[in-house]
């Protein structure tokens, strides 16, 4: 079970402000052409997310909300998660305890959630009715493509694959940086299935114009605005074409879950997780960097150069983060456990960017000696390895166990945070847990 901090259902919402409620209820993007539902199409409309007409819907008051809606509310979302921390509840934020995250395999109920708006009424109701998703731009042929095309059409795959959020380890900054204060835990390996986004976008035929992906999503603004996407990114063509991005349908074998992208999503592993889009509608090639919300400004950026902590950086001075660091977790024992004197066995998971993971080594003296650990071979790329070592703790006392994934570049993970940046990304410091030897 989660811990909430304070649930803002819809229930909530309607007795505040019925009108902006309703905004934000009927209004909802729930595709491009179908933006901004006036009222009375709106209440006919609805029935279609609910998945059944509504004969008396004309009698239906304004601002009074349906039961079917309020059932399906974000805050039921939460509760399905399995001993995550929330970090904000609106949107929903949350991460998973290291120890949490020891399947080589992430369950659904312990994958994080980085949300920057609302879920969309799609994925609260489960039914994928009328969705398509628009591949178009600077390509020679655009398709709209139904969830039985994708798999019809297009080879098939599944991949183990790492999602972790750019502002992972923020909280360990200092001067910190505003955003949500992940600790270790905006990371997870789950089993996608779905199609290779470079054979839809070669089946649509990409020009040489190409530059640049834009990636646009259902989820609505938290101002409630049609008109606002919370986030849309994109990646170079070059990382677009890598054959490990998925057009992700199934996550761990089920539909894709309310909180993780239904019906569909992208799945970019290597870069930061702001890439890979969920609830995905459409795909756009650009002849330009790709400009979308969040991909401006500081958003998912860090300096050009080294600058001192605290430092001013303007936004023309800001590059976008591409490939992610080498990292690692250590998710057993837990931290703050009590082990025996003597031989004691830690495992873990190391991961990395475009660059393989190449070696893990673990340390049990703060860092005055390293030992190798054991690295199970890799299920396929981008997914996490798992570790293994057993460590010596000659007497009773307190011990430190950290971890350093090493890349085939030899870039090691750092004692510290790396390069300090103003929103805190990319940091990727070791991983270090407390053992009470008796
Ligand atoms: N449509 C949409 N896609 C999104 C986001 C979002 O807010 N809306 N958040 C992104 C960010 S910042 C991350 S880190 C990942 C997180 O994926 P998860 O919630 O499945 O763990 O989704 C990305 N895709
Ligand atoms: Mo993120």
């Amino acid at each position: 079970m989660t811990h909430m901090k304070g649930e803002r259902g819809l229930h909530e919402l309607y007795a505040e402000d019925p009108q902006t409620a309703d905004r934000i209820v009927f209004g909802r993007k729930a595709h491009a052409d179908r933006r901004g539902f006036l009222r009375g199409a709106g209440l006919a409309a609805m029935g279609s997310l609910i998945g059944a007409s509504i004969p008396f819907h004309r009698n239906m008051p304004a601002g009074l909300i349906p039961v079917a809606f309020a059932q399906m509310d974000e805050g039921a979302l939460i509760a399905e998660k399995d001993g995550l921390v929330v970090l904000s509840d609106r949107p929903i934020n949350m991460e998973t305890p290291a120890h949490l995250l020891d399947d080589d395999v992430t369950p659904a109920a312990r994958h994080f959630v980085r949300n920057n708006g609302l879920v969309p009424d799609m994925a609260l109701a489960g039914n994928p009715s009328g969705w398509t998703l628009t591949v178009d731009g600077e390509v020679d042929s655009p398709m709209e493509l139904s969830l039985e095309d994708l798999e019809n059409q297009f080879e098939v795959v599944t991949l183990r694959l790492v999602v972790e959020c750019g502002g992972n380890g923020r909280a360990f900054y200092n001067p910190g940086a505003s955003g949500n204060q992940w600790t270790t835990g905006a990371v997870a390996c789950a089993e996608w299935t779905g199609v290779r986004l470079k054979d839809v976008l070669e089946a649509a035929g990409v020009r040489s114009s190409a530059v640049y992906t834009a990636h646009y999503g259902m989820d609505t603004h938290l101002s409630g605005d049609p008109e606002k996407d919370p986030i849309s990114r994109g990646v170079p063509i070059e990382k677009a074409m890598e054959p490990h991005n998925l057009i992700a349908v199934r996550m761990n074998g089920e539909p894709l879950p309310a909180l993780h992208g239904f019906p569909c999503r992208l799945v970019v592993p290597g870069w930061p997780g702001s890439c890979s889009q969920k609830w995905l509608r459409r795909i756009q090639v650009r002849d330009v960097v790709h400009d979308g919300a969040k991909m401006t400004g500081a958003s998912y950026r860090v300096p050009a150069y080294p600058v001192a902590p605290g430092t001013e950086v303007p936004d023309s001075d800001m590059v976008i983060i591409e490939s992610m660091p080498v990292k690692s977790l250590i998710t057993a024992p837990e931290s703050g456990a009590e082990v025996s004197v003597g031989s004691v066995d830690v495992r873990g998971h190391a991961w990395s960017g475009d660059t393989p993971v190449a070696a893990m080594e673990v340390s049990v003296d703060f860092g005055q000696t390293w030992a190798a650990a054991e690295l199970a071979p890799e299920p396929n790329p981008y997914a996490w390895r798992r570790w293994t070592a057993s460590v010596e703790l000659p007497i009773g006392g307190y011990y430190e166990i950290w971890a350093k994934a090493i890349d085939a570049n030899g870039a090691a993970q750092p004692p510290t945070t790396p390069g300090w940046n103003p929103k805190g990304y990319v940091n990727n410091m070791f991983h270090r847990i407390a053992l009470f030897a008796t």
